[in-house]
Protein backbone atom coordinates (compact mmCIF):
# COMPACT_ATOMS: atom_id res chain seq x y z
CA UNK A 1 0.00 0.00 0.00
CA UNK A 2 1.88 3.35 -1.08
CA UNK A 3 2.29 5.98 1.03
CA UNK A 4 -0.10 9.23 1.45
CA UNK A 5 1.11 12.94 1.73
CA UNK A 6 -2.00 15.19 2.86
CA UNK A 7 -1.53 18.94 3.55
CA UNK A 8 -4.02 20.37 5.91
CA UNK A 9 -5.14 24.07 6.34
CA UNK A 10 -8.09 25.89 8.21
CA UNK A 11 -8.73 28.46 10.44
CA UNK A 12 -7.40 28.19 14.27
CA UNK A 13 -8.78 25.75 16.11
CA UNK A 14 -10.60 23.41 13.48
CA UNK A 15 -8.43 20.00 14.27
CA UNK A 16 -5.94 20.09 11.86
CA UNK A 17 -3.19 19.36 14.44
CA UNK A 18 -5.75 16.62 15.96
CA UNK A 19 -6.36 14.92 12.35
CA UNK A 20 -2.36 15.16 11.66
CA UNK A 21 -1.69 13.38 15.12
CA UNK A 22 -4.95 11.00 14.80
CA UNK A 23 -3.30 9.26 11.34
CA UNK A 24 0.25 9.41 12.26
CA UNK A 25 -0.31 7.86 15.61
CA UNK A 26 -3.57 6.12 15.52
CA UNK A 27 -4.40 8.03 18.52
CA UNK A 28 -3.82 10.99 20.65
CA UNK A 29 -1.88 9.75 23.08
CA UNK A 30 1.71 10.16 21.38
CA UNK A 31 2.30 13.84 20.25
CA UNK A 32 3.62 14.90 17.01
CA UNK A 33 1.76 17.94 15.92
CA UNK A 34 1.30 20.19 19.38
CA UNK A 35 -2.63 21.03 19.55
CA UNK A 36 -4.57 23.77 20.69
CA UNK A 37 -5.53 21.41 23.86
CA UNK A 38 -1.72 20.89 24.83
CA UNK A 39 -0.18 23.19 27.25
CA UNK A 40 1.95 24.87 23.89
CA UNK A 41 -1.15 26.49 22.27
CA UNK A 42 -1.88 26.35 19.12
CA UNK A 43 0.58 25.89 15.92
CA UNK A 44 2.82 28.30 14.76
CA UNK A 45 4.75 27.00 12.35
CA UNK A 46 4.44 24.53 9.79
CA UNK A 47 5.24 20.79 10.80
CA UNK A 48 5.43 17.77 9.01
CA UNK A 49 5.48 14.09 10.67
CA UNK A 50 4.77 10.90 9.19
CA UNK A 51 3.69 7.75 10.67
CA UNK A 52 1.55 4.38 9.11
CA UNK A 53 1.75 5.05 5.80
CA UNK A 54 1.03 8.77 6.39
CA UNK A 55 2.92 11.95 5.94
CA UNK A 56 1.63 15.26 7.11
CA UNK A 57 2.15 18.40 6.73
CA UNK A 58 -0.21 20.88 9.65
CA UNK A 59 -0.12 24.71 8.86
CA UNK A 60 -0.59 27.00 10.55
CA UNK A 61 -4.45 27.93 11.80
CA UNK A 62 -5.94 31.34 10.18
CA UNK A 63 -6.88 33.98 12.87
CA UNK A 64 -6.51 37.00 13.56
CA UNK A 65 -3.00 38.02 13.82
CA UNK A 66 -1.73 39.67 16.59
CA UNK A 67 1.20 41.84 14.78
CA UNK A 68 -1.24 44.27 12.60
CA UNK A 69 -0.51 44.84 8.95
CA UNK A 70 1.99 42.90 7.19
CA UNK A 71 4.13 44.83 4.15
CA UNK A 72 3.52 44.08 0.69
CA UNK A 73 7.00 42.88 0.22
CA UNK A 74 7.03 40.84 3.23
CA UNK A 75 4.22 39.61 2.28
CA UNK A 76 5.06 38.67 -0.78
CA UNK A 77 8.15 36.84 0.80
CA UNK A 78 6.13 34.78 3.23
CA UNK A 79 4.11 33.56 0.48
CA UNK A 80 7.12 33.16 -1.37
CA UNK A 81 8.57 30.89 1.40
CA UNK A 82 5.21 28.75 1.78
CA UNK A 83 5.44 28.13 -1.14
CA UNK A 84 8.24 26.42 -1.33
CA UNK A 85 8.01 24.84 1.84
CA UNK A 86 4.57 22.94 0.38
CA UNK A 87 5.78 22.58 -3.47
CA UNK A 88 5.37 18.71 -3.33
CA UNK A 89 2.57 16.07 -4.96
CA UNK A 90 -0.14 15.27 -2.40
CA UNK A 91 -2.31 12.72 -2.12
CA UNK A 92 -5.08 14.82 -0.57
CA UNK A 93 -4.96 18.81 -0.07
CA UNK A 94 -7.51 19.02 2.92
CA UNK A 95 -9.63 22.11 4.17
CA UNK A 96 -10.46 21.45 7.52
CA UNK A 97 -13.48 23.24 9.22
CA UNK A 98 -15.08 22.92 12.42
CA UNK A 99 -18.58 21.86 12.33
CA UNK A 100 -19.84 23.63 15.66
CA UNK A 101 -18.66 26.65 13.79
CA UNK A 102 -20.74 28.64 10.88
CA UNK A 103 -19.19 28.43 7.24
CA UNK A 104 -18.44 31.91 6.25
CA UNK A 105 -17.00 34.42 3.79
CA UNK A 106 -13.79 33.73 5.11
CA UNK A 107 -13.66 30.08 4.78
CA UNK A 108 -14.92 30.81 1.37
CA UNK A 109 -11.73 32.92 0.71
CA UNK A 110 -9.19 30.93 2.09
CA UNK A 111 -10.77 28.26 -0.01
CA UNK A 112 -10.30 29.92 -2.55
CA UNK A 113 -6.69 30.98 -1.86
CA UNK A 114 -5.79 27.73 -1.87
CA UNK A 115 -7.46 26.66 -4.65
CA UNK A 116 -4.45 29.18 -6.47
CA UNK A 117 -2.22 27.90 -4.71
CA UNK A 118 -2.48 24.40 -5.81
CA UNK A 119 -3.42 24.83 -9.22
CA UNK A 120 -3.05 21.51 -10.98
CA UNK A 121 -4.01 19.73 -8.16
CA UNK A 122 -7.58 20.16 -7.89
CA UNK A 123 -8.22 16.42 -7.90
CA UNK A 124 -6.81 15.95 -4.48
CA UNK A 125 -9.11 18.75 -2.69
CA UNK A 126 -11.30 17.28 0.21
CA UNK A 127 -13.35 19.57 2.82
CA UNK A 128 -12.99 18.33 6.15
CA UNK A 129 -15.64 18.59 9.09
CA UNK A 130 -14.63 17.85 12.27
CA UNK A 131 -16.96 17.76 15.59
CA UNK A 132 -19.50 16.64 13.64
CA UNK A 133 -20.95 12.81 12.22
CA UNK A 134 -22.55 11.23 9.63
CA UNK A 135 -25.68 12.12 10.39
CA UNK A 136 -25.23 15.83 11.02
CA UNK A 137 -23.56 15.68 7.26
CA UNK A 138 -26.52 14.43 5.90
CA UNK A 139 -29.05 16.38 7.46
CA UNK A 140 -27.21 20.08 6.89
CA UNK A 141 -26.27 18.92 3.43
CA UNK A 142 -28.52 21.59 1.80
CA UNK A 143 -27.40 24.23 4.20
CA UNK A 144 -23.68 24.18 3.18
CA UNK A 145 -22.69 26.71 1.35
CA UNK A 146 -22.18 26.57 -2.74
CA UNK A 147 -18.37 26.42 -2.81
CA UNK A 148 -18.67 22.85 -0.35
CA UNK A 149 -21.59 21.54 -2.10
CA UNK A 150 -20.03 22.30 -5.52
CA UNK A 151 -17.31 19.19 -4.63
CA UNK A 152 -18.24 15.85 -5.02
CA UNK A 153 -19.94 14.24 -2.42
CA UNK A 154 -17.12 11.79 -1.52
CA UNK A 155 -14.95 14.80 -1.08
CA UNK A 156 -16.69 16.76 1.71
CA UNK A 157 -15.82 14.29 4.99
CA UNK A 158 -16.70 14.57 8.20
CA UNK A 159 -15.09 13.29 11.51
CA UNK A 160 -15.31 13.61 15.59
CA UNK A 161 -12.12 12.99 17.22
CA UNK A 162 -12.66 13.65 20.67
CA UNK A 163 -9.86 14.63 22.95
CA UNK A 164 -8.17 13.11 25.22
CA UNK A 165 -9.96 12.75 28.78
CA UNK A 166 -8.08 13.42 31.70
CA UNK A 167 -10.37 11.35 33.68
CA UNK A 168 -8.90 7.93 33.04
CA UNK A 169 -11.99 6.20 33.49
CA UNK A 170 -14.12 8.54 31.19
CA UNK A 171 -11.04 8.00 28.91
CA UNK A 172 -11.62 4.20 28.69
CA UNK A 173 -14.98 4.43 27.22
CA UNK A 174 -13.84 7.56 24.62
CA UNK A 175 -10.83 5.87 23.53
CA UNK A 176 -12.88 3.09 21.05
CA UNK A 177 -15.03 5.34 20.26
CA UNK A 178 -12.26 7.56 19.07
CA UNK A 179 -10.44 4.75 17.23
CA UNK A 180 -13.30 3.94 15.14
CA UNK A 181 -13.83 7.86 13.95
CA UNK A 182 -10.28 7.80 13.30
CA UNK A 183 -10.09 4.48 10.97
CA UNK A 184 -13.40 5.28 9.47
CA UNK A 185 -11.39 8.95 8.60
CA UNK A 186 -8.86 6.75 7.29
CA UNK A 187 -11.11 4.06 5.09
CA UNK A 188 -12.27 7.43 3.68
CA UNK A 189 -8.96 8.93 2.58
CA UNK A 190 -7.96 5.93 1.60
CA UNK A 191 -10.73 5.36 -0.74
CA UNK A 192 -10.99 8.60 -2.44
CA UNK A 193 -7.30 7.87 -3.10
CA UNK A 194 -7.80 4.54 -4.38
CA UNK A 195 -10.21 5.89 -6.59
CA UNK A 196 -7.57 7.96 -8.48
CA UNK A 197 -5.67 4.85 -8.94
CA UNK A 198 -3.43 5.46 -5.98
CA UNK A 199 -1.95 8.59 -8.13
CA UNK A 200 -0.59 11.79 -6.43
CA UNK A 201 -1.82 15.26 -7.52
CA UNK A 202 0.93 17.57 -8.71
CA UNK A 203 0.36 21.45 -8.54
CA UNK A 204 1.84 23.60 -10.87
CA UNK A 205 4.06 25.49 -8.24
CA UNK A 206 6.41 21.94 -7.64
CA UNK A 207 7.26 22.35 -11.41
CA UNK A 208 8.43 25.99 -10.48
CA UNK A 209 11.91 27.24 -10.24
CA UNK A 210 12.97 30.21 -8.25
CA UNK A 211 11.98 33.20 -10.48
CA UNK A 212 8.41 31.70 -11.38
CA UNK A 213 7.69 30.70 -8.05
CA UNK A 214 8.55 34.60 -6.81
CA UNK A 215 5.76 35.78 -9.81
CA UNK A 216 2.97 33.49 -8.29
CA UNK A 217 4.03 34.62 -5.15
CA UNK A 218 3.36 37.93 -5.84
CA UNK A 219 0.21 37.22 -8.18
CA UNK A 220 -1.63 35.05 -5.30
CA UNK A 221 -1.04 38.60 -2.75
CA UNK A 222 -2.65 40.26 -5.84
CA UNK A 223 -5.41 37.55 -5.94
CA UNK A 224 -5.95 37.90 -2.12
CA UNK A 225 -6.57 41.69 -2.16
CA UNK A 226 -8.39 41.75 -5.08
CA UNK A 227 -11.14 39.28 -3.72
CA UNK A 228 -11.14 40.56 -0.31
CA UNK A 229 -11.89 43.83 -1.86
CA UNK A 230 -14.86 42.75 -3.66
CA UNK A 231 -16.17 40.69 -1.01
CA UNK A 232 -16.12 43.89 1.18
CA UNK A 233 -17.63 45.92 -1.54
CA UNK A 234 -20.32 43.33 -1.67
CA UNK A 235 -21.31 42.32 1.77
CA UNK A 236 -19.60 45.23 3.94
CA UNK A 237 -22.84 45.62 5.35
CA UNK A 238 -23.53 41.80 6.27
CA UNK A 239 -19.81 41.18 7.38
CA UNK A 240 -19.50 44.60 9.39
CA UNK A 241 -15.93 44.85 8.03
CA UNK A 242 -15.52 48.04 6.12
CA UNK A 243 -11.77 47.20 6.00
CA UNK A 244 -10.68 44.74 3.14
CA UNK A 245 -7.02 44.74 4.99
CA UNK A 246 -8.55 42.79 7.75
CA UNK A 247 -9.91 39.86 5.48
CA UNK A 248 -6.11 39.95 3.74
CA UNK A 249 -4.49 40.10 7.28
CA UNK A 250 -6.36 37.06 8.03
CA UNK A 251 -5.57 34.84 5.02
CA UNK A 252 -2.17 36.18 5.02
CA UNK A 253 -1.53 34.49 8.49
CA UNK A 254 -1.21 31.40 6.85
CA UNK A 255 1.73 31.94 5.01
CA UNK A 256 3.07 33.02 8.14
CA UNK A 257 5.49 29.87 10.01
CA UNK A 258 7.44 29.25 7.10
CA UNK A 259 10.07 31.18 7.48
CA UNK A 260 13.31 30.47 9.10
N1 LIG B 1 -14.92 17.01 20.29
C1 LIG B 1 -14.02 17.22 19.33
N2 LIG B 1 -12.98 18.00 19.59
C2 LIG B 1 -12.09 18.21 18.61
C3 LIG B 1 -12.24 17.63 17.32
N3 LIG B 1 -11.21 18.04 16.56
C4 LIG B 1 -10.46 18.85 17.34
N4 LIG B 1 -10.99 18.96 18.57
C5 LIG B 1 -10.49 19.80 19.68
O1 LIG B 1 -10.45 21.15 19.22
C6 LIG B 1 -9.30 21.83 19.75
C7 LIG B 1 -8.46 22.42 18.64
O2 LIG B 1 -7.91 21.37 17.88
P1 LIG B 1 -6.49 21.48 17.13
O3 LIG B 1 -6.29 20.16 16.48
O4 LIG B 1 -5.43 21.98 18.01
O5 LIG B 1 -6.82 22.59 16.04
P2 LIG B 1 -5.84 23.25 14.95
O6 LIG B 1 -6.63 23.41 13.71
O7 LIG B 1 -4.57 22.50 14.86
O8 LIG B 1 -5.58 24.69 15.60
P3 LIG B 1 -4.34 25.71 15.29
O9 LIG B 1 -3.08 24.96 15.49
O10 LIG B 1 -4.56 26.81 16.26
O11 LIG B 1 -4.52 26.17 13.88
C8 LIG B 1 -8.56 20.81 20.59
O12 LIG B 1 -8.95 20.98 21.93
C9 LIG B 1 -9.06 19.47 20.06
O13 LIG B 1 -9.03 18.46 21.04
C10 LIG B 1 -13.37 16.80 17.09
O14 LIG B 1 -13.58 16.25 15.99
N5 LIG B 1 -14.22 16.62 18.12
MG1 LIG C 1 -2.61 23.11 15.02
Amino acid sequence: MSNKKIILFGKTGSGKSTVANALVTSGLERVVFQSSAGFSGCTSVIQTGSGRGWEVVDTVGLGESADGTVGSESAESMILDFLKRVKSSYSHIIYVKSGVERFDIVDEKIWQTFKRVFTGAEDSFVVLITHRNKAWLDSEFDRLPEWVRSLHKSKILVTHIPPLDQDSEAEEDIRPIRQIAIKELEDNLTGLFLDRGSRYSTPDIANMNESDLLSTARSILNFIKEMSRAAVDAFADALGICDYRRIVRVILSVFKGSST
